[in-house]
């Protein structure tokens, strides 16, 4: 017995210092943005072994990759982190040869502004900001972001705790562009805020959802992926993107310089491209997706039923992309510091 277990442990030593204990990939994604048996299918036809981590923010995980802590495979970065990123030479070229399902991705979604050569980024998701009310708790239906500063709600508006999505909102409330970079515009969307905190019951992420479902609240500024996971949870939730315009985006998944194993993330990166892959993990996420074979193989008349996920033309037109704003993102870090440690 105690041979067979000495035999165990050193055939244990020799397999890992040969390299053949099992492949690891580390992924760091978003919170709820991707099904968990889209993991565990990938591990099990692969052999790889999946670390997964979370993040709430695209700054969160900017500055944990950006401190140089921690290293990992794949990341899901928004558009303006994409553009920083890659001007800053924290991201891998992608070898398309090895994800052929790349050729699932809609080309519509390809070489965006973030990413004009599309040389470091997948597209994954895509949607729009805007507001998540509760048709018994509001007194009229939300058209305009002025729902956000209606009295009538004091202590009932969630709000996201994410700097770039909350303030370029603020803006738009001043009539300014949600990509300013003018310190007074700035200083006026604070301002805002800080008028708006007796009717905030929370700088939330994630947990809005939860939230909303349970009817904490009668509205919420959030995702349309978001609104799409809590409307059939709840059925008087709904979701307005208002007349005033709003942001829209586009979630990538890329490579970080510093990634360790980069051949099994191209492998990851192509299993997400996959439809039946991207078809199943979009029912869980909710958000809307650019993989045109996914879509197809739900079929598109289900899939387009969604106004959330497919708002109408008119509406895309008001929106905007975030840019990545170069030194003056310190702006941002510091309005949105000063703001939200007093809250
Ligand atoms: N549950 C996390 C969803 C992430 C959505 N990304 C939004 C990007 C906004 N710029």
């Amino acid at each position: 017995m105690k041979k067979t277990v000495l035999i165990l442990f050193a055939l244990l030593i020799v397999l890992s210092a040969s390299g053949l204990a099992a492949e690891k990939l580390s992924v760091y994604n978003w919170g709820d943005y991707i099904d968990m048996d889209t993991i565990r299918q990938f591990e099990k036809e692969t052999g790889i072994d999946v670390i997964y981590e979370v993040y709430e923010t695209n700054e969160d995980m900017y500055a944990r990759i950006a401190n140089g802590k921690a290293s990992y495979d794949v990341i899901f970065p928004s558009d303006y982190m994409v553009e920083r990123m890659i001007r800053e030479n924290r991201l891998t070229e992608i070898n398309w040869d090895n994800i052929p399902n790349v050729k699932n991705i809609d080309p519509r979604f390809m070489s965006q502004s973030y990413d004009p050569e599309n040389k470091y980024s997948v597209p994954y998701t895509w949607g729009t900001m805007g507001i998540l009310y509760n048709a018994d708790m509001v007194e009229e239906t939300p058209t305009s972001w002025e729902t956000l500063m209606d009295e009538r709600y004091e202590d009932s508006i969630y709000m996201l705790n994410s700097p770039r999505d909350t303030l370029g909102i603020a803006l738009i409330m001043c009539g300014y562009d949600l990509n300013s970079t003018n310190p007074d515009e700035l200083e006026a969307a604070k301002q805002l805020l800080i008028r708006q905190k007796p009717l905030v019951q929370g700088y939330v992420v994630d947990e809005v959802k939860d939230k909303m479902i349970r009817g904490e609240a009668a509205v919420a500024l959030v995702w349309s992926g978001d609104a799409t996971y809590c409307m059939p949870e709840n059925e008087d939730l709904n979701y307005v993107v208002p007349v005033e315009g709003s942001n829209i985006f586009f979630d990538a998944v890329c490579i970080p310089s510093n990634a360790k194993n980069v051949s099994a993330a191209e492998k990851f990166i192509d299993f997400l491209c996959r439809p039946d892959i991207a078809a199943t993990n979009y029912e869980y996420v909710g958000y809307a997706i650019p993989n045109q074979a996914a879509i197809e193989l739900m079929g598109e008349e289900e899939y387009n039923e969604s106004p959330v996920n497919n708002p109408p033309q008119e509406i895309l037109d008001k929106c905007q992309v975030f840019k990545y704003l170069g030194e003056d993102t310190k702006i941002y870090d510091q309005v949105w510091t000063e703001f939200i440690s007093d809250f």
